[in-house]
């Protein structure tokens, strides 16, 4: 194809060709993306986006879990472009610092509550989940170290979380289909099962028991390491990626006794559920546990441009600060001003609009009702929510709980439902899963349930008439 001048309209074909033959994909299957052409998003307004052929298409998804301030806020476009205008970029290396970088920090630091004898003073940045998780293992092994603790080495995770796609983070990450690729995960990590009760709980076990049970595949798998070498214990309050899987209300409790029972670090990842998912500025409030690292990006800056990074917890930090000397980790864009002062703006919009807090006391209760509701349909096997943000798994027979067979790929069979009725809802396997921007209003929140409820129906019809019901 010969090239053209950026300014030159191009129709979508146009650019699917040229899609199709410069920009590889994340996480995508170029030879299926080939066949059908990317569909190209070229617009945004507050819930919706719109593709190159005009369709609009409310998306349930914030992004990919980060819009959670809607699109089209201009405070956050104004903040990016005072901030170019004044400082594009300079470094934190060499004993120099900038103006947003230091706002931030204190803002960050302020929002994060305090825990027992947990506080978050300090925050160390990078440009996403990915980055903020290879912090992670670089401080936690760095701390250890210090206190003369070498053979702490093993950071534990579970299957089915997500932490990134680095080498770190796709390591911590308990994805089979990432490890399956690139010889993961790096040594010294290990993983439990996930607190799925839906797919791990026996016959007659209460939701309660499951969640006692499966939080202590940690304490055994610490004994089975031996509790002197076992560094940390990362996990997602509510696994996102993995299908928004809701642990039982025993579960966090029971980690938290026995991280502390074996004085191991507890990392939260708050890539997802953190800045008012889950109807609190950071996660681990709602669940009452105590993490010293706490993961963050994405909705930081709703997205609007790359923020990572790691809320260091008063446990770490002293070692780190006092001990530590030189902590050789970083990168060229940790702490960029840009970013940064982008973030402040969301953080200032969500605090005046008290995104958090309407999701605690409005949105989430609302979506919950709306979950209920849908259970009654056909095809859901299980509905559940957690704060903004929920899933539901199609079976087979809603009497007998009976799945599909994998094979059939009937969650994607839904998801086309959903895209092509102006929809935008994930498929993990067979659950549904969205997480939508927390601005929506009741009347957003009971349409979007309308195009839920019609892509089950048209998904229902398609396997009925295909004879797979
Ligand atoms: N931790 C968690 C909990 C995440 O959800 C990351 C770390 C990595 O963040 P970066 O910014 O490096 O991508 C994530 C990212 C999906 C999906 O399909 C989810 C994520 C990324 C891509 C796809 O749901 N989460």
């Amino acid at each position: 194809m010969t090239s053209q001048p950026a300014t030159a309209a191009l129709s979508t074909q146009d650019i699917q060709a040229l899609d199709s033959a410069h920009f590889m994909h994340p996480f995508t299957d170029h030879g299926d993306l080939a066949s059908r052409g990317a569909r190209v998003i070229v617009k945004s307004e507050g819930i919706y986006i719109w593709d190159s052929e005009g369709h609009k298409i409310l998306d349930a998804m914030s992004g990919l879990w980060c819009v959670n301030a809607g699109y089209g806020r201009q405070a956050l476009a104004q903040a990016a472009f005072d901030q170019m205008m004044t400082l594009p970029f300079y470094n934190s290396f060499f004993q120099t610092t900038n103006v947003p970088a230091v706002k931030l920090a204190t803002k960050l630091a302020s929002l994060a509550p305090r825990v027992g004898d947990r506080s978050f003073e300090h925050v160390f940045y990078s440009s996403s989940g990915s980055e903020s998780n290879d912090s992670n293992v670089r401080m936690v092994r760095r701390y250890w170290d210090l206190l003369g603790q070498p053979q702490r080495k093993v950071i534990i995770s579970r299957k089915n979380a997500y932490h990134g796609s680095t080498m770190a983070g796709a390591s911590l990450g308990g994805m089979s289909g990432m490890h399956a690729q690139g010889d993961l995960p790096i040594p010294n990590i290990t993983h439990i099962e996930q607190p799925y009760f839906f797919e791990n709980g026996l016959p007659g076990e209460t939701a309660d028991e499951f969640g006692l049970r499966a939080a202590r595949w940690l304490e055994d798998k610490i004994l089975a390491l031996g509790p002197e070498r076992v560094a940390a214990f990362i996990a997602e309050p509510i696994q996102g990626a993995g299908g928004v899987i809701i642990p039982p209300a025993t579960y966090w409790p029971e980690i938290q006794r026995i991280v502390d029972k074996y004085g191991i670090l507890l990392i939260s990842d708050e890539v997802i559920c953190a800045f008012g998912r889950l109807g609190y500025w950071f996660a681990y409030e709602k669940f009452g546990y105590k993490p010293d690292l706490v993961t963050f990006a994405k909705a930081v800056t709703s997205g609007y441009i790359p923020l990572g990074g790691v809320l260091v917890g008063n446990r770490v930090a002293k070692v780190l600060i006092e001990q530590g000397g030189e902590f050789n980790h970083g990168y060229t864009y940790s702490g960029h001003p840009v970013a940064c002062a982008v973030a402040l703006a969301n953080l200032d919009l969500m605090e005046r609009e008290q995104l958090p807090e309407r999701v605690k006391t409005d949105l989430a209760p609302y979506l919950a009702q709306c979950f209920e509701a849908i259970a009654s349909h056909p095809l859901v096997g299980l509905a559940e929510t957690c704060g903004f943000t929920a899933g539901l798994v199609l079976v087979k027979n809603k009497a007998t709980g009976e799945r599909f067979a994998e094979h059939l790929g009937v969650g994607m069979i839904c998801r086309r439902h959903c895209f092509d009725n102006g929809l935008i809802m994930r498929a993990v396997g067979d659950r549904m899963i969205i997480a939508p921007p927390l601005i929506m209003t009741h009347a957003d929140i009971d349409e979007m349930m309308r195009l839920v409820r019609q892509a089950l129906d048209f998904t229902l019809q398609e396997l009925t008439e295909k004879g797979l019901l």
